[in-house]
Parts: structure tokens; sequence; C-alpha cells
């Protein structure tokens, strides 16, 4: 049934609106640009651009919740699904949380689990379009299952820690975990 698609408190919006920690977002040199995955892993990884073009066979539809309670339906991700990342970098068994660090300075912060969703995908098109510059070019996570700030656009670095550290919007009191389903949307501590 198409409301059992709507997490409760949200409502369905046309185009995702773009929210951002900075005003401007500096132009990406995709010659030196490097997608890293370091910390709690057998293989320490990065990857250029062109690499991660060359690797990019997945696709995702899926929906997009955003906090302030807007909701997208069927956005289509293009890339690397991030359980393929993990068979390659091999968390360790101390990792159990993952710290997206971005370009431009923004973090956000998860349980590992999330990487293992058939959804999670490391994104460089958006609806069949290089992910435009607003949206996160030139990669971005992308996990639907959880609130749209744990999607970090600009990706620079997966980071695989052993404990919970806060990223940007959780240590200004957001959820460490942000399920929409459980409408996890502010953190108690
Ligand atoms: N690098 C980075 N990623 C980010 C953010 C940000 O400020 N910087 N904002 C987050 C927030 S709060 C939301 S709601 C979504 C918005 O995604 P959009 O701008 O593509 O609509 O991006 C998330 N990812
Ligand atoms: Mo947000």
């Amino acid at each position: 049934m198409e409301k059992d698609r709507l997490p409760k408190g949200q409502k369905w919006i046309s185009k995702p609106v773009v929210y951002d920690i900075v005003k401007d977002v500096k132009d990406v040199d995709l010659s030196t640009y490097r997608l890293r995955f370091f910390g709690f892993v057998e293989n320490p990884m990065e990857l250029s651009y062109d690499e991660f073009v060359s690797m990019a066979k997945d696709k995702v539809m899926a929906d997009f919740h955003c906090v302030t309670t807007w909701s997208v339906k069927d956005i289509i991700w293009e890339g690397i699904k991030t359980k393929k990342i993990l068979e390659l970098v091999k968390p360790k068994k101390e990792a159990k949380f993952v710290m997206a660090h971005c370009l431009e300075g923004y973090t956000t912060d998860f349980p590992i689990e999330y990487l293992y969703d058939e959804n999670s995908i490391l994104a460089y098109k958006m609806n069949g379009e290089i992910i435009p510059k607003r949206h996160g070019f030139p990669i971005r996570l992308v996990i639907p299952s959880l609130y749209a700030w744990k999607s970090a656009k600009y990706l620079e670095a997966l980071e695989f820690m052993d404990k919970n550290v806060k990223g940007f919007w959780e240590l200004r009191g957001y959820h460490d975990i942000g399920d929409p389903w459980k409408e996890e949307r502010f953190s108690e501590d």
C-alpha cells in the first residue's frame, strides 16, 4: 500500500532540497581526487575517479527521507554497492562504526551494518546523470535506509572505527543511527 511506503512524520516532495553546511563547495580536480578506505580494515584502499567509474556496475532505486520531513520517491543511483567495497577492504572484527569524511569537512557516522545493506551504494550518477555538483559530485555515499544526513556528499573517505564517534550533525543532537522507520531523528544523550 502506498501509504506504508512513507515513514511517519514525512511528506512526499518531487525533488531533494539541497542542504549543505557550507555556502560554496569548491570544484573538485578529478585527476588528483582519491576515495580512501582506512581504519580497522585488512586492506586499506584508495581509488581514483577513473578506477571508481570502471568498477561502477551497480544501480539502486530507492526513496530518500530527510529528517526535515520531506521524502522523495524512486531516486536512481549508480556506482558501487558498499557491500562490494567491504569484500575488497575486509573490515577487521574491531570495525563496528564507520565515519564518512567529506571534501568540505562534513562528517557523519553510523554502524557498519548499514554498509551491508542491499541498497547502500557509493554513487557517481543520480537519475541517469553524473551527480550534480550540489548533490555530491564526484562521489556520494547513499544509505537509503537511514535519514538523508547520513548520505554523505563529496565523499573523500570511509573510516572504519572500533567505537562510535559522532559526526557533524550527530554532535549537534541528531541520532547516531537515524532510521526513518523508527523516527530516530534526535539522540537522547
Ligand atoms: N558533504 C556533505 N554531505 C551532506 C551534507 C553536507 O552538508 N555535506 N548534508 C546532509 C544533509 S543534512 C542532507 S538532508 C542531505 C541532503 O542531500 P541533498 O543536498 O542532495 O538534497 O545531504 C547530507 N549530506
Ligand atoms: Mo538534513
